[in-house]
């Protein structure tokens, strides 16, 4: 076997981390333990050693330099909503759309699951920035875990090793993140290459800011810093020191004068953020400049200025892989073509990568994402509708260059989108902060596939459903509060790209042209864009926008942007059932717009 020299600390003197440490490796019993110091060498031989073991197979250095490929369990394939929970003292503090358990409870159960669990394992010691390190927006995370796969995920995906612990210092405050695949060696025992437990937990203990997981070494489960941290844990944190952690993409946008515009977007899932987050702006919009901060998550501060400034806490890309192309995201292709580790996709014969929705022909032959023969004939996917490639921000084409900038970047406008086949339009304005909440507060999307018409919405607040720490109630009260205190908010809007026509078809082409909304929330904020009032919000003429290049008819235009108040109406109505589910913790100002919102509709 393949051996990672110097396995012991040389990095740090935090009296609470090493405490914290002695007491999981006693619980936990792994046969040795390595700090992570996060280096190019280190990631090389993490790299080796996981070829060895076949947990990852080294792609074709011609045409992939640098990449592997990793075939997960098929059992341990994405993020497990229903193991996850939010283990507050008070079960009111989760709220009713999180799982609760009591944490005495659970800590319990979980010492329960953790005795042993890396018998035969070595366990990573993993410090890590969310964050530019040193930043005043960013914190600092130590992960155990005994997966090397995830160990080397985490240089990727955060600021890993010695220089989080430079930034740490002695005395700092680190968010705790205990993970294990729960699959300990015996001696003897030959390994599998994707070890996990069909018993799996996802646990974060919203007090005490820290996260226990177990059985499961796919992603958001198991590299922590990002759903459970980023997002779970840090939404908590916000909550009391006064900023916001969102389930967001950050885009700059250049426009042919030099202005630069910075907008932060929620979609929930299979809405295409990473598409949006990279967008090539089509043509008749040449000089302009749409640059990508981030893709997924945003951790947003007020300035002393009265404005939002946002940081991207993650230094790398998870993205989807399947339906990515030349013509949904050429940045993302560009970025995958070196130092990529690929999950869950298919192998071709001449040691590629292959996924639904590429580009060019489908090849005769394949083996797919189960690591099976695979023909176009085979009545299974070849990718997993999962498969993911994790990939550092900094070889991101349209990177912008303030990506890394720890002040962060100002945010001019909130964009919040879903999947809605009718009733929505293309683009509306809020009428103000408060009416802009609840809209975001609202809002859902169709689950994906499956059932074609009238497909349920669920509601999905703020895309934050099955992200935020504690009661969504108390977090849309924090999101009021926020807005109240700022002297010049970011202009909240809603977007819709999925609406379709009578036949069933999409009525806007998406993707760069998506560019011609965007410009039209740029006039916006900036003060030189027109809006008609509506009952639903503020709204653009077919004028308003730029259509250029693009035969998008005014009868089109109306198409997607009309709405029925009738339709509008009935949604109105329908809120009230989301609203009940808050009971007295519903802030009184989302009812009230709801109200305002139904006489304007009358
Ligand atoms: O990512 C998407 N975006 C955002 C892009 C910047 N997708 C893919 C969603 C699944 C992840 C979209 N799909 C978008 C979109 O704006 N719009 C649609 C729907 C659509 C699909 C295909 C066409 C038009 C609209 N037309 C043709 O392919 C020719
Ligand atoms: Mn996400």
């Amino acid at each position: 076997m393949a051996e990672l020299a110097e396995p012991i600390n040389t990095g740090t003197k935090n009296a609470k981390l090493l405490a914290w440490i002695d007491e999981m490796v006693t619980l936990a019993e792994p046969d040795s333990v390595y700090w992570c110091d996060g280096s190019k060498d280190e990631y090389d031989r993490l790299s080796a050693l996981m070829v060895e073991a076949g947990t990852l197979l080294p792609l074709n250095p011609e045409k992939r330099p640098g990449c592997f490929l990793a075939r997960s369990d098929p059992n341990d394939v994405a993020r497990v909503e229903n193991r996850t929970f939010i283990c507050s003292r008070d079960e009111a503090d989760a709220g009713p759309t999180n799982n609760w358990i009591d944490p005495d409870e659970m800590r319990e159960t979980m010492r329960g699951l953790y005795t042993g669990c890396m018998r035969g394992r070595r366990m990573y010691v993993v410090p890590f920035s969310m964050g530019p390190l040193g930043s005043h927006i960013a914190h600092i995370g130590v992960q155990l875990t005994d997966s090397p796969y995830v160990a080397m995920s985490m240089r990727v995906m955060t600021r890993m090793g010695q220089a989080a612990l430079d930034v740490l210092g002695d005395e700092g405050e680190f968010v705790p993140c205990m993970h294990s695949v729960g699959a300990p060696l015996e001696p003897g025992q030959a390994d599998v290459p994707w070890p996990c437990n069909d018993t799996k937990y996802i646990i974060q203990f919203p007090e005490e800011r820290s996260i226990w997981s177990y059985g499961s070494g796919y992603g958001g489960n198991a590299l922590l810093g990002k759903k459970c941290f980023s997002l779970r844990i840090a939404s908590v944190m916000g909550r009391e020191e006064g900023w916001l952690a969102e389930h967001m993409l950050i885009l700059g946008l250049e426009s042919p004068r030099g202005e630069k515009t910075y907008v932060a977007a929620a979609f929930p899932s299979a809405c295409g953020k990473t598409n949006l987050a990279m967008l090539i702006p089509p043509e008749g919009y040449e000089g302009w400049t749409v640059s990508t901060v981030g893709d997924d998550i945003a951790w947003i501060k007020p300035g002393d200025d009265g404005r939002l400034y946002a940081i991207n806490p993650e230094a790398g890309y998870f993205g989807v892989v399947p339906g990515t192309s030349m013509k949904t995201n050429p940045n993302a292709m560009k970025m995958m073509e070196r130092d990529t580790i690929f999950t869950n996709v298919a192998l071709t014969d001449d040691g590629d990568v292959w996924w639904e929705g590429k580009d060019g022909a489908t090849p005769d032959h394949l083996i797919d994402w189960k690591g099976n023969d695979w023909t176009p004939d085979s009545d299974v996917l070849a990718a997993h509708p999962n498969a993911r490639f994790t990939c550092a921000t900094s070889q991101c084409p349209s990177a912008d260059p303030a990506w890394d900038d720890p002040n962060g970047v100002p945010i001019s406008a909130f964009v919040f989108g879903g999947r809605l086949s009718n009733t929505f339009p293309l683009v509306y304005e809020a009428r103000d902060w408060e009416h802009g909440v609840y809209m975001a507060a609202t809002m859902g999307s169709e689950a994906t596939a499956a059932a074609v018409d009238q497909a349920a919405i669920r509601r999905d607040p703020m895309a934050m459903l099955p992200f935020c720490g504690y009661n969504m109630a108390d977090y849309w009260q924090h999101w009021l509060t926020i807005g109240s205190k700022l002297a010049n908010p970011p202009k909240i809007f809603r977007v819709n790209w999925f609406r379709k026509d009578d036949a069933g078809n999409f009525i806007w082409p998406g993707f760069g042209e998506n560019m011609r909304v965007l410009e039209w929330v740029v006039d916006r904020v900036n003060g030189h864009g027109h809006a008609e009032e509506t009952p639903i919000g503020m709204m653009p003429s077919y004028e308003d926008l730029t259509w250029t290049g693009l035969d998008f008819s005014p009868a089109s235009f109306s198409e997607i942007m009309t709405v029925d108040p009738l339709a509008a109406m009935q949604e109105a109505d329908a809120q009230k059932t989301l609203f009940d589910d808050f009971g007295d913790r519903l802030p009184a100002e989302l009812e009230s717009q709801r109200q305002d919102q139904k006489a304007r509709l009358t």
